[in-house]
């Protein structure tokens, strides 16, 4: 979703501001701009479309600047037209970029137009912008500092004023933003990805956090308006543009990276111990009694998959919840259940709040699953486990599921051992399948040309069921989703015991069946739907383990899958429904990587 970028320095920082918009678009946006301070004046250009259009917009106009913020929008209040693009000026002295929502942006606005500012924009960022101006006397930090104390909602700026040629202020509140050091000059931006090759020193500004930058320095008031010391961290961010290499998008990359994402993040120790989830985890595991799982989208699926494994091997009550959902309603908080928040940015902001929501009811020990070491979920959460899946770019999420699902089977493992529910021949059994999924996953990426085939028949159609039971209903899930992401086909999935209680009024010989058939003890009951299925001309695609004798038929079609993988089945079992979803999209011609209205890291609510 939306990036910013900000800088003071003594040279020219318009390729720094565009490089760092660059490092961000994978995450979704449909507008950028860059201002800076040129001749005593805030100057800006902006683009609907891409980055690149930006970049030449500025070499064109020869734009240049020693001071500037940037930004990428994804638009949450106005269309996504120039006039809504950030920068957003007040009066021609002021510019601002903004990630997040400004709730009470219509009592400010109706305050301000009362002081006679006059409102250009459709956007909420536009009140942000004309409450500092209005408070402006000489002190672009004081002004911010006051203006935050009236804003309801999630911010991170950047703010510069023609006054103040030197300076930038930033804040935040409910979207991440961090601060990097340089020599002589200064940076901020909403990810450390950003500034990669400007600096690798950073400040990870806290909740409520305004600072200033200058050239020499940099300063921070904390939410009490008190000055606040914030560490400095070396992280070496890499920010090198990743190859597509043979692939035709990133997400045929990331669904083939599986193999090695998933035997990066697999631990390498021989048995399934606590301390894999961080140094207090023993005594936390020891003390707690269920666990709440936060999570939105893809990275719910996980979770509600692992809530089977959680409950058959740690024998452990595990409740799934949408975060946005949970955050808002009043539930009965158990101090001795561990709060598991998952996402694979780890700045998911419904997550997020949903995790500050659950700290604040008094849940003690929480536990972030997260592919980004220096997220701000992994810095709130006392435990975190770390996924390996390297950069998704792909807004639609593959290699982050499958590793979020070997990290929640690890801790399934790790519970059930610690509560004397799986023996040592059990662990180990455990650690060599782990060990082997690699190979069995390299074995269902082989399947491609066959998913190919039915890719063709599926990229004519426009609705979608998909079919599992059990540990499998999830994997049905999200191979729903994936396929309404980047083909636009409306696809819905359920448990196949539900058919008969309403979707088999949808079945028709237009409505393909997606099934999803492991050997498990759940198998004779899913034959049973598949015949409903087939009993009403529905077109079932079944996705079967090889030893489940389902075999080509009239009406149905079967891909057979490696031998039954016992309790990691989903890990490959959701592989052939990333690649149908892939490959019916590329059939369509979207723009998979980066499906209309969707970004990456979901950073507002
Ligand atoms: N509300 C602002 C910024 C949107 C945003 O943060 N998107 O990710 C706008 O609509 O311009």
């Amino acid at each position: 979703m939306c990036g910013i970028v900000g800088a003071v320095a003594q040279r020219n920082i318009v390729s720094v501001l565009i490089e760092g918009l660059r490092r961000l678009e994978y995450r979704g946006y449909d507008s950028c701009g860059v201002a800076v301070l040129a001749g005593g004046e805030p100057k800006r250009a902006r683009s609907v479309a891409r980055v690149a259009d930006l970049d030449e917009q500025v070499r064109e106009t020869r734009l240049e600047g020693v001071t500037g913020i940037a930004h990428t929008r994804w638009a949450t209040h106005g269309a996504p037209v120039t006039d809504n693009a950030h920068p957003i000026f007040s009066r021609n002295e002021l510019a601002i970029v903004h990630n997040g929502i400004i709730e009470n942006y219509e009592t400010l606005r109706d305050m301000l137009r009362g002081k006679g500012y006059e409102f250009i924009s459709q956007t909420d960022t536009e009140v942000i912008a004309h409450l500092i101006q209005s408070l402006y006397s000489g002190d672009l930090f004081a002004a911010v500092r006051e203006a935050t104390g009236h804003l309801h909602g999630a911010y991170a700026i950047a703010v510069l004023h023609k006054s103040q040629p030197d300076t930038v202020v930033g804040a935040r509140q409910g979207s991440p933003l961090v601060v990097g050091l340089g020599e002589g000059e200064n940076f901020l931006a909403s990810d450390a990805l950003a500034l990669a090759g400007s600096t690798d020193r950073f400040m990870f500004l806290e909740e409520g956090d305004v600072c200033e930058l200058t050239l020499e320095k940099v300063r921070v008031f904390d939410r009490d308006g008190k000055p606040a010391a914030r560490d400095v961290r070396q992280v070496a961010a890499y920010g090198g543009a990743v190859e597509l290499g043979p692939y035709r998008h990133f997400m045929q990359k990331e669904i083939f990276e599986q193999p090695r994402a998933i035997s990066d993040t697999i631990p390498q120790s021989d048995v399934f111990d606590a301390s894999l989830f961080g140094e207090t985890a023993p005594k936390a595991f020891a003390e707690i009694d269920s666990l709440l799982i936060l999570a939105c989208g893809t990275s719910y699926y996980s979770g509600l998959t692992a809530k089977y494994w959680l409950e058959s091997i740690a024998k452990i009550p595990t409740q799934v919840e949408i975060a946005s959902e949970y955050r808002y309603r009043d539930s009965v908080p158990n101090p001795k259940s561990l709060v598991v928040v998952i996402s694979q940015s780890g700045e998911t902001a419904d997550t997020i709040a949903a995790l500050k929501h659950a700290q604040s009811l008094g849940h003690k020990h929480t536990l972030s699953v997260c592919n980004v070491a220096t997220s701000a979920m992994v810095r709130m959460t006392e435990l975190s486990f770390l996924t390996h899946a390297g950069r998704e770019i792909g807004v639609a999420s593959t290699k982050a599921f499958t590793t979020q699902l070997v990290a929640l089977f690890v801790l399934a493992a790790t519970l059930g051992k610690m509560r004397g529910n799986i023996s040592a021949k059990q662990e180990a059994d455990y650690i060599r399948q782990l060990r082997h999924l690699p190979a069995a996953l390299n074995s269902v990426l082989a399947l491609e040309p066959q998913i190919i085939a039915w890719s063709e028949e599926f990229s004519r159609k426009e609705n979608a069921l998909f079919l599992g039971r059990g540990l499998h209903y999830p994997i049905a899930l999200e191979g729903a989703l994936k396929l309404k992401e980047i083909s636009y086909i409306h696809a819905e999935a359920y448990p196949a015991g539900e058919l008969k209680h309403g979707p088999l009024a949808l079945v028709t010989e237009a409505m393909p069946v997606v099934t999803v058939a492991p050997n498990d003890a759940l198998l004779e009951k899913l034959k049973s739907n598949i015949q409903e299925v087939r009993a009403r001309g529905g077109q079932l695609y079944v996705f079967a383990d090889a030893d489940t004798k389902i075999v080509n038929d009239e009406g149905l079609h079967v891909i057979r899958m490696p031998e039954h993988y016992g309790l990691l089945s989903p890990i490959l079992h959701v592989v052939p429904l990333q690649l149908l979803a892939y490959h019916t999209a590329c059939s369509r011609g979207t723009d998979v990587d980066k499906p209309r209205n969707l970004a990456k890291s979901v950073t507002v609510e």
